[in-house]
């Protein structure tokens, strides 16, 4: 599942030992990952009609620009990034105006939620060689919200678009395999103690490890693909049927809708094996001394703890391609309490506001030859690997700590390793 290129189409490679078979399932899911939806009802786009009436972008690829990620210029409103919004103990349930997301466009006639916009405080620290550096640490600023005002014991949280690759691979990863790496009361003592979260299943009934979003707030591909095409764009699909429209929403409500649902189950299999079928690109410069270099620092820094690099996948899976693979994602998929900092004081499924899924970092060096630009972080904070480094605390306060202490060479070689992920 690994592919050779790494240029800008990096993310948007089927592995190249796909049969072909597999190879027509990645091709006809993309298109349904590609195209626009259009408003209303069409009589002669009866497959791309339904958009909205609220939403964010007319397209997945909208956000996931080349299957990568898009964030927001600064000081502009925020499409791209998502607010999830929540009151009540946690901020568990959904805000009673504007539900458990905010949407910032509409079709004609139907108000958009409202706007935000992120602005920036500046944090000022300095490395242990006396060289200084700047944070920014992000402000939420609401304006012109078109159905009252939000409740007062509002929580929210700000999440960047994900890359899309090698979720395959995440998905095909044993309970077991991540249970195994949890240390809740961190028996170990080494001060990290990674736990599962668990998202109520769709029935109200029972639980479901959660492996996918910043939290680990959505159990499987199928799941998060359905709640996108929902939350993110407003298509109906079989998962959730219902247009996302708040009693509030009375223009919403009564738009008119592209049948029931909009999207059918068979373009949620093919969309969901795409994603299933992105592979990921391999590394480059591995064997550079630098980046050799970096590799060891990553590992005395405590990095690979939570990074976990290596891992397999299980056997019985439904393509070949992701069945017992050795796969290096650099993540434990799990929760961890990465201090006040990052907290955004907000519960999602299991996990609380301090907590945040170990992102991987596999492809995490193409992201500014993918996209241009990179940003990192739940919310996008970080402009650099290293401010994103930076802004770890809790459980990863040691390892910041000790890259903290480096000089500026090896400072520099731990990224060069970061950079040939
Ligand atoms: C408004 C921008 C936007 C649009 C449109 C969008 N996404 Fe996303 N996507 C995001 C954000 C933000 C996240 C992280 C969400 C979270 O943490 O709760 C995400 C996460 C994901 C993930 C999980 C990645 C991971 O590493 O866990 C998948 C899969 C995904 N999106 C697929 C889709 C699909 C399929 C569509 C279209 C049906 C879509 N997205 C549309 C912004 C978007
Ligand atoms: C205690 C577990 C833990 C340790 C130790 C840890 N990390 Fe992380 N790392 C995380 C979590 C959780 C996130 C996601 C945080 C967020 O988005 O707010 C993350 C995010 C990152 C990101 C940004 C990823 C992205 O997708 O934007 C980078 C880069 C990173 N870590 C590198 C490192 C390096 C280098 C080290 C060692 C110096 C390290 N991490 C140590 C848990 C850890
Ligand atoms: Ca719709
Ligand atoms: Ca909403
Ligand atoms: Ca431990």
């Amino acid at each position: 599942m690994t592919s050779t290129e790494v240029g800008e189409r990096a993310f948007l490679q089927f592995a190249p030992n796909s049969k072909l078979t597999e190879i027509s399932e990645f091709t006809i899911g993309q298109s349904v990952f590609d195209v626009p939806w259009t408003p209303g009802f069409s009589a002669s786009l009866p497959d791309r009609d339904g958009l909205g009436p609220i939403f964010h972008r007319d397209s997945c690829l909208g956000c996931h620009v080349n299957n990568g990620r898009t964030f927001d210029a600064d000081g502009t409103r925020l499409i791209s990034s998502l607010i999830r919004l929540g009151v009540g103990h946690g901020g568990k349930d959904p805000e009673p105006s504007y539900g458990s997301q905010l949407q910032p466009n509409g079709v004609a006639g139907v108000p958009a939620e409202g706007n935000v916009i992120l602005q920036y405080d500046t944090i000022t620290g300095s490395f242990g060689d006396g060289t200084g550096y700047t944070l920014r640490s992000p402000k939420i600023v609401f304006s012109g919200m078109n159905y009252g005002a939000l409740a007062s014991d509002l929580k929210t949280s700000v999440r960047m678009t994900q890359q899309v690759v090698g979720l395959g691979l995440l998905e095909a990863v044993s309970e077991d395999t991540i249970l195994s790496f949890a240390d809740q009361d961190d028996k170990d003592k080494n001060g990290i103690s990674g736990r599962p979260n668990y998202i109520p299943d769709l029935t109200g009934s029972g639980k479901t490890l959660g492996r996918f979003g910043w939290k680990a707030n959505v159990p499987n591909l199928k799941r998060q693909n359905s709640a996108a095409f929902l939350g993110d764009i407003g298509i109906t699909n079989p998962m959730f049927p219902a247009q996302n429209c708040t009693p509030a929403q009375t223009q919403c409500s009564s738009a008119t809708n592209g049948g029931s649902p909009e999207v059918s189950e068979a373009k949620i299999v093919a969309i969901t094996k795409y994603m299933q079928l992105v592979a990921v690109p391999k590394r480059r410069s591995a064997y550079y001394g630098n980046v050799l270099d970096g590799k060891r620092l990553f590992h005395w820094a405590g990095c690979a703890n939570c990074h976990i690099s290596k891992m397999k996948t299980i056997s019985n899976t439904s393509f070949p391609l992701l069945a017992s693979q050795t796969i290096r994602p650099f993540t434990d998929l799990l929760l961890h309490d990465m201090g006040e900092g990052l907290a955004d004081g907000k519960d999602d499924g299991e996990a609380n506001g301090n907590e945040w899924r170990t992102a991987p970092l596999w492809g995490i060096g193409l992201l500014e030859t993918v996209n241009g630009d990179a940003r990192y972080l739940h919310d996008g904070r970080a402009r650099t690997l290293m401010e994103a480094i930076l802004w770890h605390g809790g459980e990863a306060e040691k390892s910041k700590n000790f890259v903290k202490n480096l000089n500026s060479d090896l400072r520099d070689h731990l990224i060069q390793y970061l950079q040939s992920l």
